[in-house]
């Protein structure tokens, strides 16, 4: 009898830790719960912007007012959450954006604009609205915003000036980055693709092979370059904010166009990238910062924006490196309640306590569960869209914090929340065909953008 008992007993506790060891799986219900709480989140946002700041550019969702980032409106919210309410079927969401969009949006505005930033929110957002709605006025508007910013060009590098009036074509601002002068390719590309004029395409890419030929012995990048002389400003290089969607573009310009000027570029870019910049540590692989020149590491600074690199390494076809990338991610991101701005991954201390509701982390989680489809990714990505639904919501949608460590929040809801961030948080655990990786290019605002053969 007592053979037998201590029989049962080994065999439950064999059995049992046996099952601790099975990997748990993410089931299909799982996942249509986290699709069904993101829809709920967009919705929740959306109605927050309708009710408190309709007609501006972005809902502050503390003061529950508007705000406009110049003197006068361009609907960035609208602009950038339109292909997302269709991509998740919010059709009435889709239809009261597209009517202000179509009935307001005029771009007959004498002030000066970030050529870049209005390229990536509004440029893109127009562009693709067109091609999955269909309406001819988007393009229509997509082309005047287009054709009034083409003045940035004129420079005798090619390299765009930083800022341009939309009426009067007068530009400003001679110092510019490589993210800036490089992250309107797939824009101006597209532009045109669409419309046959050739000359936005012709001026973006003589502007983004213009930084790389720029680069130095080593193949890395400045920060900071002088669109009249060429010379660099600034030789930090890395892969952070003012250099990061430089080296996205290069790939995906080549993944949208064909065009294997691109494909070369970003081939001798990511082998430096690699060289120089990935820093291989006990939590994963973080990118550094060194001198663009010597390869001399100048500090350890990694943070938020640097997170879409795994991504962009899944979807270039380097899986081992993505994996490597994103444990770093996934560890400055569970560190602390949520990932910071800035991060020294050497001593594993934050610089830049805030969080802006930025994507790129779940970013790189969707390339790498659809590349791999690797379930850790949905884990990741659960966790990551649970901790922003839980502390950055308000009454009136979601906040930005001021610091991860305690929580405060600020009075700011970036239009990439709706663009980006909520839609990387749904496609994850969408079926692969609500946007087929195949047939789009997702823009650096995740705006997807058709593969014309
Ligand atoms: C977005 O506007 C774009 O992804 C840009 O390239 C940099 N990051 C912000 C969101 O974090």
């Amino acid at each position: 009898m007592k053979k037998l008992s201590f029989f049962f007993i080994w065999c439950f506790l064999f059995t049992s830790s046996f099952a601790q060891k099975r990997a748990p799986v993410f089931t299909n219900a799982m996942q249509v719960e986290m699709r069904n709480k993101v829809k709920q989140a967009v919705t929740h946002a959306w109605q927050g912007y309708k009710k408190y700041a309709w007609g501006f550019d972005d809902l502050q969702p503390l003061t529950k007012t508007g705000k406009n980032w110049y003197t006068s409106s361009m609907l960035m919210t609208p602009v950038d959450a339109f292909d997302t309410f269709i991509l998740l079927g919010l059709k009435e969401e889709a239809k009261e954006a597209k009517n202000i969009i179509l009935q307001k949006l005029d771009f007959n505005i004498d002030q000066d604009v970030q050529v870049f930033e209005i390229t990536i929110r509004l440029l893109a957002g127009l562009l693709t609205a067109y091609e999955l709605d269909g309406n001819k006025k988007f393009l229509n508007i997509a082309d005047d915003l287009g054709k009034r910013l083409m003045p940035c060009f004129n420079t005798p590098t090619g390299m765009p000036y930083r800022f341009v009036n939309l009426v009067t074509g007068k530009v400003r601002d001679s110092a510019n980055n490589p993210a800036e002068i490089g992250t309107l390719m797939m824009e101006f590309g597209k532009l045109s693709k669409l419309t046959g004029n050739k000359t936005y395409y012709r001026a973006a890419k003589k502007a983004m092979m213009a930084v790389y030929n720029k680069r130095s012995k080593i193949d890395l990048v400045g920060e900071m370059i002088d669109v009249n002389t060429g010379q660099w400003i600034s030789t930090q290089s890395h892969i952070s904010g003012y250099i990061d969607s430089y080296y996205e573009y290069l790939y995906k310009s080549w993944k949208l166009f064909g065009d294997k000027d691109f494909k070369n570029a970003w081939d001798v870019s990511v082998a430096a990238i690699k060289t120089h910049l990935i820093s291989k540590q006990n939590n994963g692989w973080f990118c550094t910062h060194v001198d663009m020149n010597t390869g001399k590491e100048t500090s350890s600074t990694y943070g938020a924006l640097d997170a879409f690199i795994a991504g962009l390494f899944a979807y270039s076809g380097d899986i081992k490196t993505a994996r490597e990338m994103q444990r770093a991610n996934y560890y400055m991101w569970t560190k602390f309640n949520i990932e910071p701005e800035e991060y020294n991954f050497k001593t594993d201390s934050i610089l830049s306590a805030y969080y802006v509701l930025r994507p790129e982390n779940l970013e790189s989680c969707f390339y790498l569960y659809r590349l791999t489809k690797d379930q850790q990714y949905l884990f990741m990505a659960k966790r990551m869209v649970d901790d922003i639904l839980t502390h950055c919501r308000t009454d009136a949608g979601f906040a930005s914090l001021k610091n991860v460590i305690t929580l405060e929040k600020a009075n700011s809801m970036h239009s990439f929340l709706f663009a980006e961030t909520f839609k990387y948080a749904y496609l994850i655990f969408a079926p692969d065909n609500v946007v087929d990786l195949n047939k789009y290019v997702f823009s650096t605002e995740a705006h997807p953008f058709k593969i014309i053969k």
